[in-house]
Parts: C-alpha cells; sequence; structure tokens
C-alpha cells in the first residue's frame, strides 16, 4: 500500500474482496497526477487507449470499447431489496440472498491475471456535509483514471474516512479473468452482465461490463439508485437533473435544477448561452452540473443542491461550437474520449462535430471509414469524460460546500403536441403530478414505435432505487416540510406544426423561457391561469431578437382538450401499473385538471 489506512472495515472489506476475486496485484489509487499519468501510459502500452496528437488535444486518449460493451444495460439492472415491492414494479429484482449466491460464484477469481485497484472516492466537494464516500474495487484501470476525472478520489478521502467513517462498497469486475499465456483483450467484458444494488444494505456490484454507469459505480448506481435510497430515509432528494445559475444584469443570482430524459438537450442547457440581446444586458447562464443534484433542506429555509460529481461523461454526436461551444471548451484537453472516430492526424471526430466530415477516418470500431460508406463513424453514446472546471460557464460556487439555494424545478421532456412550451403548476402537490407524468416521444433508435410515449417520471426510471410510488409520496412529502420549496415548471422545446417543423428554436432561445421562470420566483413575472397552471402571455416573453409572432406564440402554448383527453389516459396507464402504493392525491389531481379542461374553450390559449 503506498499510503497509510486506518479504516479496518475498509481493510477487512479489501481482504475479502482479493481472497474472493483473486487479483494478481492490488493497487490503492492515491488520485495523484502521477498515478493518472501512468495509468493512462499503461492503457496505451495494453491497447486499450491511444495517445491522441498532444498539439490538438492535449492529454487526452481515446478508447474504444468491444461493441457489446456500449452502453448501460438495463435489463441486466437490479434493485435486490429484502421485498420485491420496495424495488416496485419498475425495477428487476431478485431475493438479495439469491443474487448474492449468483455474485460470488461469478466473482470467485474473476481478477485473476490483473490488477485490483481500490478507488476511494468522494460524490460531492470533500468534506461537505451533503457530500458521500464510496470505495470502488475494479479491475479496471480505464475505470480508475475516468473515476479520477469524474469524482474527487485518492488518498484524500481515506483521509476524511479516517477510522470508522461510513462509505458505501463498490464492486466491479469486468469478468475477464486472465489465464497463464492468454493475451488480453483491449476492451475486457464479459457476455453476463449483472449491475446489482443493495438498497439496504447499501452496497453495490457490478459484473461483466467496462462502460459508462455499468462501471463507474460512483454515477447512476451510487449517486442515483443508491442515494435516493438513502435520500428517502433520512429526508432529501437525489435526482437526475442539472443544475444552472442565473445572473441577472444587477447581479442577482438564481439558481435552477432541470430533469429531461435522454436526447432532450440536457447538457445544452445545463451550459446555455444566452442569445446576442440577453448578453447585451447583461444575463449570463452558469454551470454548477450537467447529470445529478443532490438536494437537502437548509437552514434558511431552502433547498439547497450540490452537483456530486466532478467531471463530465457527456454524450459526444451532435455537440459542436454552434450547440455547446461550453461542451466543446469542456473536452479541448486532458480528456478521455470513448468510442469516437480518428482522425488522420490523431484527433477526433464525431457526426455533427463539423458541417463536412474529413475525407477520412478511423470509426469507432477501427475500421476505415470514409464519407458516405454508410455507418456512422463514431457510436451515437459516444462519450468524453472531461473535468468538471474546464467548462468556461463553471460557476464560481460550483464546489460550495453549502451548495446552491434552488429557487425552481424545471422538467421536460420530447413532445411534438400535448404539453405546451411552459407552464407553471398551480402548486407543490400539482408539481409533483407533472413531474410524475412526464413523458418522451421513443425516437427511431429506442424500442417501440416512433411517436409513442415512454413515460420517464423525474427522469428516473432507470435510477430510482425503490418502489417508484413511494418516490412519489416522498417528493409529495417533502414539498411539505420545507419552508421555501422551489416553484415547479413544465417545458417542452420540441413542439412540431403540421408540417413536422419545429415551433420554437431551441438551443440558446431556450434562455427567453428560463428568464420567465427566473422572473416568476423573483414575483415579478406575469402569467395569466390557464387549465394546466401558470402561462406566460407574449407580452411575458422577451422576444427581441426572436421573429416570433403573437401567433406563433399563441400556438406554443395552445392545450387542446383532444390531446389532453388522450394524455390524461395515458397518466391512468402509469398509475394502474403503480397502483398498490401510488399517492392518494394522483387520482384526484387527474380529475380535476379534467373537469376544468372540461370547462374550458377546446383549444385554450393566453390571448
Ligand atoms: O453511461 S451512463 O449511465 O453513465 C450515462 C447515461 O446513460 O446517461
Ligand atoms: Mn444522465
Amino acid at each position: 500500500m503506498s499510503y497509510e489506512v486506518k479504516h479496518k472495515k475498509l481493510l477487512k472489506w479489501v481482504d475479502e474482496i482479493a481472497a474472493l476475486c483473486t487479483p494478481d496485484k492490488i493497487h490503492w489509487c492515491d488520485g495523484s497526477q502521477e498515478e493518472y499519468d501512468a495509468l493512462c501510459n499503461l492503457l496505451v502500452e495494453s491497447g486499450t487507449f491511444k495517445k491522441l496528437n498532444q498539439e490538438k488535444r492535449p492529454n487526452s486518449y481515446l478508447a474504444l470499447s468491444d461493441p457489446s460493451d456500449v452502453a448501460r444495460v438495463e435489463d441486466r439492472t437490479f434493485i435486490c431489496s429484502r421485498s420485491k415491492d420496495d424495488a416496485g414494479p419498475t425495477n428487476n429484482w431478485m431475493d438479495p440472498v439469491e443474487m448474492k449466491g449468483i455474485l460470488n460464484k461469478l466473482f470467485t477469481g474473476s481478477m485473476k491475471g490483473r490488477t485490483m485497484y481500490v478507488i476511494p472516492f468522494s460524490m460531492g466537494p470533500l468534506g461537505s456535509n451533503i457530500a458521500k464516500i464510496g470505495v470502488e474495487i475494479s479491475d479496471s484501470p480505464y475505470v480508475a483514471v475516468n473515476m479520477k476525472i469524474m469524482t474527487r478520489m485518492g488518498k484524500k478521502v481515506t483521509d476524511i474516512l479516517g477510522e470508522d467513517g461510513e462509505f458505501v462498497p463498490c464492486l466491479h469486475s469486468v469478468g475477464a479473468p486472465i489465464q497463464p499465456g492468454q493475451k488480453d483483450a483491449t476492451w475486457p467484458c464479459n457476455k453476463t452482465k449483472y449491475i446489482v444494488h443493495f438498497p439496504e444494505e447499501r452496497s453495490i456490484w457490478s459484473f461483466g461490463s467496462g462502460y459508462g454507469g455499468n462501471a463507474l459505480l460512483g454515477k447512476k448506481c451510487l449517486a442515483l439508485r443508491i442515494a435516493s435510497k438513502i435520500a428517502l430515509d433520512e429526508g432529501w432528494l437525489a435526482e437526475h437533473m442539472l443544475i444552472l445559475g442565473v445572473e441577472s444584469p444587477t447581479g442577482e443570482k438564481t439558481y435552477v435544477s432541470a430533469a429531461f430524459p435522454s436526447a432532450c438537450g440536457k447538457t445544452n442547457f445545463a451550459m446555455l448561452i444566452p442569445p446576442a440581446p440577453f448578453q447585451k444586458q447583461g444575463w449570463k447562464v452558469t454551470t454548477i452540473g450537467d447529470d445529478i443534484a443532490w438536494l437537502k433542506p437548509s437552514p434558511d429555509g431552502k433547498v439547497h443542491a450540490i452537483n456530486p460529481e466532478n467531471g463530465y461523461f457527456g454524450v459526444a454526436p451532435g455537440t459542436n461550437v454552434k450547440t455547446n461551444p461550453n461542451a466543446m471548451a469542456s473536452c479541448a484537453k486532458n480528456t478521455i474520449f470513448t468510442n469516437v472516430a480518428l482522425t488522420e492526424d490523431g484527433d477526433v471526430w464525431w457526426e455533427g462535430m463539423t458541417d463536412e466530415p474529413p475525407a477520412k477516418l478511423t470509426d469507432w470500431q477501427g475500421n476505415e471509414w470514409t464519407p458516405g460508406c454508410g455507418r456512422p463513424a463514431a457510436n451515437p453514446n459516444a462519450r468524453f469524460t472531461s473535468p468538471a472546471h474546464q467548462a468556461p460557464s463553471i460557476d464560481p460556487d460550483w464546489e460550495n460546500p453549502k451548495g446552491v439555494p434552488i429557487s425552481a424545478f424545471i422538467f421536460g421532456g420530447r413532445r411534438k403536441n400535448t404539453v405546451p412550451l411552459v407552464y407553471q403548476s398551480f402548486n407543490w402537490n400539482f408539481g409533483v403530478y407533472l413531474a410524475s407524468t412526464q413523458g418522451s416521444e421513443t425516437t427511431a433508435a429506442a424500442v417501440g414505435a416512433t411517436g409513442n410515449v415512454r413515460r420517464d417520471p423525474f427522469a428516473m426510471l432507470p435510477f430510482c432505487g425503490y418502489n417508484m410510488a413511494d418516490y412519489f409520496t416522498h417528493w409529495l412529502n417533502f414539498g411539505h416540510t420545507v419552508p421555501k420549496p422551489p416553484l415547479i415548471f413544465s417545458v417542452n422545446w420540441f413542439l412540431k406544426n403540421e408540417d413536422g417543423k419545429f415551433l420554437w428554436p431551441g438551443y440558446g432561445e431556450n434562455m427567453r423561457v428560463l428568464k420567465w421562470v427566473v422572473d416568476r420566483v423573483n414575483d415579478r413575472g406575469g402569467a395569466v391561469e390557464s387549465p394546466l397552471g401558470w402561462m406566460p402571455s407574449y407580452e411575458d416573453i422577451e422576444m427581441e431578437g426572436l421573429d416570433i409572432s403573437r401567433d406563433q406564440f399563441n400556438k406554443l402554448m395552445t392545450i387542446d382538450i383532444n390531446d389532453w383527453k388522450t394524455e390524461l389516459l395515458l397518466h391512468e396507464e402509469l398509475f394502474i401499473k403503480l397502483y398498490g402504493r401510488l399517492p392518494k392525491e394522483f387520482e384526484n389531481m387527474r380529475n380535476l385538471i379534467f373537469a376544468t379542461l372540461w370547462r374550458s374553450p377546446k383549444q385554450w390559449q393566453p390571448i
């Protein structure tokens, strides 16, 4: 061991896992830059990493995964609470004793021929009372270096743990022991995969995958699935939300947290650059986090949030200097790219990075690629792992251990009709209702026909570590125990007209909606009462520099009673699934919305 660890329980656990997995060596990660560089060199030697052109992408690497190991595996993800009902109908469940039996067999000797890395990490600023400590044991050096970017990692964490601090044990193996004389794969993994959470015991066992959320266990496994259960027990919230700050021309600062299902531009929103007229007036948007928020009631009566992560694990395809210059700057150096394409001069490329693709590339599977060859150059789920502080938009308070006060929650999905551009819920309960029923159209790439709506309550469907109905109840309770809970808003950037054209320009122009949200929480934004909640009229939205007429705006704000009849029936579909533990309020709110719509014009508009 390269440094002293005094935590008996941790030392004992590491011994037990070493005895079970029989690695050749044990390496305690100290989290230093020297260690990071050495591990990256090792990954280059073993063929997992390619070092990129030092001038174009300083200190950056490219990893190409096994083509079978490119994304999270939801059907192999389990919540093993003692009772099946506590996992709920939206999670895979297995009896914890039975699951331990399976896992113990799989992990026996699983690290043979490999080094076992012990990776102590903090989710959240070191020493913050909102932060939590985990220790990941992994036989993947790719995981160790990614964890260095994505978390606060190394010796300083065991120092905080001391002799008896609490930590979440996170065990990971790629499940590919090396027999004597056998050559290792450049991306070792196993066809059999298990991503398993024991919420009562607060532990994670992950087998068979080396990729992203399956393997970097601090992220979705700890910071969402296990943390959501801890938050339920302790009275706080662990959410799949970005956090951003809005600074007004007078210097007033308002923080907002927002949840979107995948493919709704979450990272773009977290790093939004206001359009020119706003910039001229002095409006600024800053980033605290792009994926996860931990929120706790604070003595000032408000809800305070931290970003538990230390980096971005962002989707590369579609990112460019126009859609997200902040993300492009974040991954300009010190970045690990996974499954993007390689240019002839040793840089990276992905679909959408430039208008014109390069004439020749090496694609994400290592094959020669030319434009028009019919294959994507980068995997659609290709990622960059970059230090959070490299975003030019990073908020000065992003590491404040007390977190930042949140004034509004925003929930959005991708809906071509039905859900208006923006509305504010009447109160906390209706806000929880709108977030619980949020959904997104499935894209052609996802399972199910295009245009079907997949319900994704709070964008947490794959990430809630317990029964989703209990989660709704927890949210209802939470708002009533906080003196100044955030206001709740719904947004939809993706409305289309009859010709399939987007009605709203999106991207930086979303600032106009964000400004209205900020105006509302600061008691100055105008609004009219609609059947769904409070809505801006044309005058309430800053339209300078944007060519949208009152008629076009009213179209974006229309509530169509026929669409909503269908919508409310679809809400019922979700509720029936969760019926046993669904909060009583929900059925009543659904009825109230319908009754109100029934008395309203067939096409309600804010005139
Ligand atoms: O692979 S991750 O789970 O970390 C990223 C994602 O799916 O959003
Ligand atoms: Mn996410």
